[in-house]
């Protein structure tokens, strides 16, 4: 069990975190990102995710939602690119579309803000069986997860990355929040291992805990990241660290890492921890 910081991905990650950009590079050395995520009431989780994409690092991020979501958010991140998929997420054209665009990504996050459609187990299954494309799966994905038997699945050779918090994982495990919340360290640390995939379970001392049994506690942070939108930001960050070739673990942390750096920095200037929002947080990448 280590303790997240500089110390730890310079000495065991062999990763600079404040190490300058090469110069000889373009968008497409920083890999693409394929956020599938928002709803109609839920919108602004894709919106958040995919910035914190392009805030991480990532070269490029698409955008991928039901078509007739689309017009509403034509030109309200003009640096995210968009792709409709025509329908509902599972009709079969859809899911045709929506292969083809994990597969030519390099990374695809899946769940903040989807909300929940028939046949949505089936529909998520499909992209973890048939794509080898590394995944990170938050929020609805994971409660689309919970409902499914993921024992009876196969394991993945590519980084999965599951990032929940509490709740979120009181349903994966079938336990309640408490219970997750008394032992939080060795019930991450089982799950990831017993399903070969990266967990991070989120809350104060967030643990990433890596298929290895290696498992990694997260100081920074603070309770005015206690706001919607917060974990959203938090997913589209590891994808934009995957997409630019981390190791999941090493992705995960940094992540997490960063986003109670960026976090504690927007606090400092709301000092009451009440006003702190989202934004905040992104802005301070
Ligand atoms: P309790 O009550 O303690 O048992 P849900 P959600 C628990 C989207 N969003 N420590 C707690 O359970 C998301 O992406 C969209 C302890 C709580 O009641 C999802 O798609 C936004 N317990 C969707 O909304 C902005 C903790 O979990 C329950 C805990 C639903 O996601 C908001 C709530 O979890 C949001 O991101 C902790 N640290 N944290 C947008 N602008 O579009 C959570 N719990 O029922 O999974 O609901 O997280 O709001
Ligand atoms: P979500 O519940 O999915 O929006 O995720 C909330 C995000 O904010 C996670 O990354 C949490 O670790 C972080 N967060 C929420 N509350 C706290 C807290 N009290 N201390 C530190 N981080 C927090
Ligand atoms: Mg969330």
């Amino acid at each position: 069990t280590f303790l997240l910081g500089e110390q730890l991905f310079r000495e065991r990650f062999r990763l600079d975190p404040r190490l300058p950009r090469q110069a000889d590079t373009h968008k497409g050395t920083y890999g693409h990102v394929l956020v599938v995520a928002g709803s109609r009431e839920m919108s602004g989780a894709g919106l958040l995710c995919s910035k914190a994409a392009l805030r991480a690092g990532s070269g490029l991020v698409t955008w991928v939602m039901p078509d007739a979501l689309l017009p509403a958010l034509i030109g309200h991140v003009p640096e995210v690119m968009l792709a409709g998929l025509p329908g509902k997420w599972n009709l079969p054209e859809a899911r045709a579309k929506l292969i083809a665009l994990v597969r030519s990504r390099s990374v695809t996050v899946i769940g903040p803000g989807l909300g929940r459609f028939p046949g949505d187990a089936d529909w998520l299954r499909m992209l973890w069986e048939e794509t080898n494309s590394p995944l990170v799966l938050d929020a609805d994905a994971l409660n689309i997860l919970a409902d499914a038997d993921l024992s009876s699945w196969p394991k993945r050779e590519t980084p999965t990355i599951l990032t929940p918090h509490p709740g979120e994982m009181a349903r994966l495990a079938n336990v309640t929040t408490s219970k997750i919340q008394q032992n939080r360290i060795e019930l991450a640390r089982s799950y990831a291992r017993r399903h070969r995939l990266t967990l991070v379970l989120k809350g104060a001392g967030t643990v990433v805990a890596a298929p290895d049994g290696r498992a990694y506690i997260n100081p920074t942070g603070n309770p005015g990241m206690a706001t919607g939108g917060a974990g959203d930001v938090l997913a589209g960050m590891i994808g934009g660290l995957l997409a630019q070739g981390l190791p999941a673990d090493h992705a995960a942390c940094l992540a997490v890492w960063l986003h109670g750096s960026a976090g504690d920095r927007a606090a400092a200037k709301r000092p009451s921890g009440y006003s702190l929002i989202a934004t905040d947080i992104l802005e301070e990448l």
